[in-house]
């Protein structure tokens, strides 16, 4: 029993004590240890009657870890590490249940444990400013804190089968595992699913049973563990430094150490992927598959040759062709359904008294009292082994009635997915905290790091709230907005969303189609939590007697891969452009410019030259595949005049042919300081007059033309649509302007809040000007678009607009006077994009709705209204 006024805040209200964690597997028990060893009294409530919490349930046949021990274990107790020596390489779940209790013995943990004792209900008592806990024994416990250290993999999924109570035979749970032995000789047996849990016991279970039928739904990618001793190179790079090790792990994206892919997987030739996809095969590493290349798990064509690769493994080991297809996984992407690793997985359907049922073809009716009905046979049954998985992330949360500030429930606030702050709290749930809880890497890391880290936080904030003489915490509703936002921007830059998966809730009907954990990384989850405290723990808000205090904000706004190439800029200290010469400045852009993904194929890419005002220009036609005549977009690259080429943004040039359906044009102009202003503009009307002039030879539509560029092309294509009314043609159909240049006026709000550190610097800006034009030129329309007295009767606009973008606001600008003059304009304002976002194709994936739209602009411009099929 808790005894009461146990609390160490000192703060007001009556708790009986400060702290209760529900759950004791390797969250509550560390949880437990580390707020007892800083004077926090602290109760673990557990359900089961002893420590293990996941591995005290999931006591099936073959259980065992799929993170290498070495790894899957603690690191806060260094003694830890030598005292306890690991079997094998991936430790069954006795052993790691024995290790637990070793830990929770050494640490004399059970003693604040109250087992057998399930927490029902939770209420938030405002007044007093503590949680009341109800539990299944009728005990009701007052404490400042309610930590949920439940698993993500705790509550197991509601049968969904229909007359699954109508079996008359032995059936059993993978995730609640008698504690007795279960004897399968001589049985037939029936395992329903073919998640993890299933691909570890069905091998098993084989040995034993007289039959054994699988039904499968969904095939699951899965390779060889090659489980075994603890591998020796393992351990000795463990040993030659523990802590080092540890380091490793936490600032890594998985929480084991691994080197990072720098290649993408269809930069190298066939035969060089291979021999990766078998390195990674034959190490039994369950994350090395989607490590081998950067883009896995972006890029479906990329991903594609993983799935091959496994389905050729498939193919290779079961002998019989039809089960061998039915076996490979055909409907998702590899790793946006949990990847299993395995022992003699795919080997034991060649045994004779193996079969699979492929429930795609025929779908269970109903389970009997015999065994299980399918559309098309009976099959009878004396075991039935469910597999069939976990409500996972949210459930085993949402199971205890949890009532917050105002009497909200949580299971109701969390209904159309969970809405919540670093996977930490929840906002209206004061003092409410989950360890590893959704919108935190959990899952999709080595847990016990994640759990580490989440129970490090959750300490050091009830040690920062004693100091500061704090009574309660919560997250601000604007920071948990932009942070399940954020969980949501990196997971639509991945394949995750599209599978139908647990990661996506999609397991459980009627549960909310949401990306459950965070996809970001350990590592830079890890700095956000950390950067969160420096920041004065932004978007936290805290009470007590030490005063009311909040450092309100959202800690990310900017696209997750965007925040990624701008860290890989920093990482490879690529110089700023206006710190070097030109000469240097244009070289560095061609070398930075082969590095990019080539973008989509188009029907055919040809080069020539045009003359412009004062010579021949180089332009590059990019035709769409299929009959011609197509319309013509006249494209004008960035590069601040300076820089760049016809060629210089091949990708999105090759991107927006696909999307829009016509002829892309991209012209080069000259360039400044050779050729100053008006140079690129004039050549850019010559070039417009002249591919107009000669549309139909060019494989175009005559009358449909239209013009777009980005950044300096973006001022070019302003400009010539102005001079193209003045001059009475050719007739422009509409202008795309992606982020462009519009007026010289450099102190616009924008310059002053994305001036610097985002790509385009307030200085590049102003060296690019320097080099174009005079500063009496620059106030003419000719140089700033949005300076012109007459913007009426223009064509029709898209103007694109970047969140973080020192031109933001001209853009905007230009927007808004084009509409103020009567023009179609429309501004696309990009959430969290910077300048060079657009135009950067499978690398800014982000961007990639934003390059849809361009795409279903320049259609309208044409008068077709159907959007192009792309990827991405
Ligand atoms: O559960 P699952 P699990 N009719 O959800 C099928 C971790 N874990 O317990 O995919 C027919 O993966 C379902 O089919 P479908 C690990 O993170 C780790 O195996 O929904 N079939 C699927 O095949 C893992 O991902 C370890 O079409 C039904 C299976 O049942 C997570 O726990 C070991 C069905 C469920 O697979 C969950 O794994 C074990 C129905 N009505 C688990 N409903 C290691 O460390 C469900 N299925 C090694």
């Amino acid at each position: 029993m808790v005894t009461r006024n146990e609390s160490a805040t000192g703060a007001p209200g009556a708790p009986d004590i400060d702290v209760v964690v529900v759950g004791a597997g390797f969250a509550g028990l560390y949880l437990l240890y580390r707020l007892r060893g800083l004077g926090f009294p602290t109760k673990v409530i557990e359900s089961a009657d002893d420590v293990g919490g996941t591995w005290y349930w999931n006591r099936y046949p073959g259980a065992r870890c799929d993170i290498e021990s070495i790894d899957y274990s603690y690191s806060f107790d260094p003694e830890l590490e030598t005292e306890w020596q690991w079997s094998e390489r991936y430790a069954t779940q006795p052993e790691i249940l024995r290790y637990l209790g070793h830990v929770a013995d050494k640490h004399a943990l059970r003693r604040d444990i109250e087992f057998s004792t399930r927490v029902e209900a939770a209420r938030w008592d405002g007044g007093a400013s503590l949680w009341r806990l109800r539990t299944d024994r009728g005990d009701e416990i007052r404490c400042r804190f309610y930590v949920m250290a439940s698993g993500c993999l705790s509550l197991p999924k509601a049968l969904d089968i229909e007359g699954a109570d109508r079996f008359a035979g032995e059936a059993y749970y993978t995730s609640r595992w008698p504690h007795r032995s279960v004897d399968f000789s001589g049985k037939r047996v029936a395992v329903i699913g073919t998640g993890s849990s299933a691909i570890q016991s069905i091998p098993i279970i084989a040995q034993q049973a007289a039959e054994l039928t699988v039904f499968q739904r969904t095939p699951n990618f899965s390779r060889p563990a090659k489980n075994g001793p603890v591998s020796a190179a393992k351990k000795a790079a463990f040993d030659a430094n523990p802590r080092a090790y540890r380091e490793a792990a936490r600032m890594s994206g998985a929480g084991v150490p691994r080197e990072v892919p720098m290649v993408r997987a269809l930069q190298v030739s066939a035969a060089e992927r291979l021999a990766k996809y078998e390195e990674a095969y034959e190490s039994g590493d369950l994350l090395a598959l989607s490590g081998t290349f950067t883009d896995i798990g972006a890029n479906p064509e990329a991903n594609e040759t993983v799935c091959e690769f496994l389905r050729g493994k498939i193919r290779s080991i079961v002998r019989d062709p039809e089960t061998a297809e039915a076996l490979c996984p055909k409907n998702h992407f590899y790793g946006t359904k949990r990847p299993c690793i395995d022992t003699n997985y795919f080997e034991t359907f060649n045994l004779p008294h193996v079969r699979l049922v492929d429930l795609r073809k025929d779908p269970i009716r109903t389970i009997t009292e015999k065994g299980i009905d399918t559309a098309s046979r009976s099959f009878e049954f004396d075991a039935i082994v469910f597999a069939t998985g976990f409500d996972a992330m949210t459930g085993a949360i949402v199971a205890v009635d949890i009532e917050g500030r105002d009497g909200v429930a949580l299971a109701r606030k969390w209904a159309d997915g969970p809405k919540q702050y670093l996977g930490l709290m929840t906002s209206g749930f004061p003092n409410f905290f989950t360890i590893t809880g959704p919108g935190s890497p959990s899952v999709l890391s080595n847990m016990v790091v994640s759990i580490e880290q989440h129970v490090d936080w959750v300490s050091a904030c009830l040690v920062h709230m004693r100091e500061q003489h704090l009574t309660t915490i919560e997250p601000t509703p604007t920071a948990e907005v932009g942070w399940v936002q954020h969980v949501n921007d990196f997971a639509d830059i991945t394949l995750f969303p599209r599978a139908n998966s647990w990661y996506m809730g999609a397991n459980v009907p009627g549960k909310a189609r949401v990306f459950l954990p965070y996809v970001g990384g350990v590592d830079r989850y890890r700095k956000t939590c950390a950067e969160v405290v420096s920041r004065g723990y932004l978007g936290f808000a805290f009470d007590g007697p030490g005063g009311a205090r909040c450092s309100d904000g959202v800690i990310r706004r900017v696209q997750p891969d965007v925040a990624i190439v701008l860290e890989a800029i920093e990482e490879l200290g690529v110089p700023a452009l206006d710190t070097l010469s030109v000469e240097n400045a244009r070289a560095l852009t061609v070398v930075m410019a082969a590095e990019r993904p080539p973008g989509p194929q188009v029907g055919e890419v040809v080069d020539a030259a045009l003359p412009g005002a004062a010579g021949p220009l180089a332009y590059r036609l990019y035709r769409p595949t299929g009959a011609g005549p197509h319309p013509i977009v006249v494209y004008f690259h960035g590069g601040g005049w300076v820089l760049g080429g016809r060629d210089s943004d091949d990708p999105f040039c090759r991107d927006l042919c696909v999307r829009s359906g016509a002829i892309l044009v991209s012209v080069d102009s000259r360039h400044a300081p050779e050729s100053r202003f008006p140079a690129a503009v004039d050549d850019g009307f010559a070039a417009v007059r002249w591919i107009a002039a000669h549309a139909e030879a060019l494989g175009g539509r005559p009358g449909q033309l239209a013009v777009c560029g980005w950044s300096a092309g973006g001022n070019i294509a302003a400009v010539v649509c102005q001079l193209a009314r003045d001059a009475g043609g050719p007739r422009i159909a509409g202008q795309v302007l992606v982020t462009p240049v519009t007026d010289c006026d450099l102190t616009r709000e924008s310059y002053v809040a994305n001036g610097e550190g985002y790509g385009l610097t307030a200085s590049l800006t102003r060296w690019f000007w320097d080099h174009y034009a005079d500063p009496a030129d620059r106030r003419r329309p000719k140089a700033s678009p949005l300076r012109a007295a007459d913007l009426s009767n223009l064509p029709p606009a898209l103007v694109v607009t970047c969140e973080f973008d020192p031109l933001r606001d001209e853009g905007a600008a230009y927007a808004a006077a084009l509409a103020a003059a009567g023009v179609d304009a429309r501004h696309l304002p990009c959430r969290g994009q910077m300048h060079t976002s657009l135009p950067s194709v499978d690398v800014i994936r982000s961007a990639a709705a934003a390059r849809a739209e361009i795409g279903t602009a320049l259609r309208r411009f044409f008068g077709v209204s159907t959007p192009a099929a792309i990827e991405s």
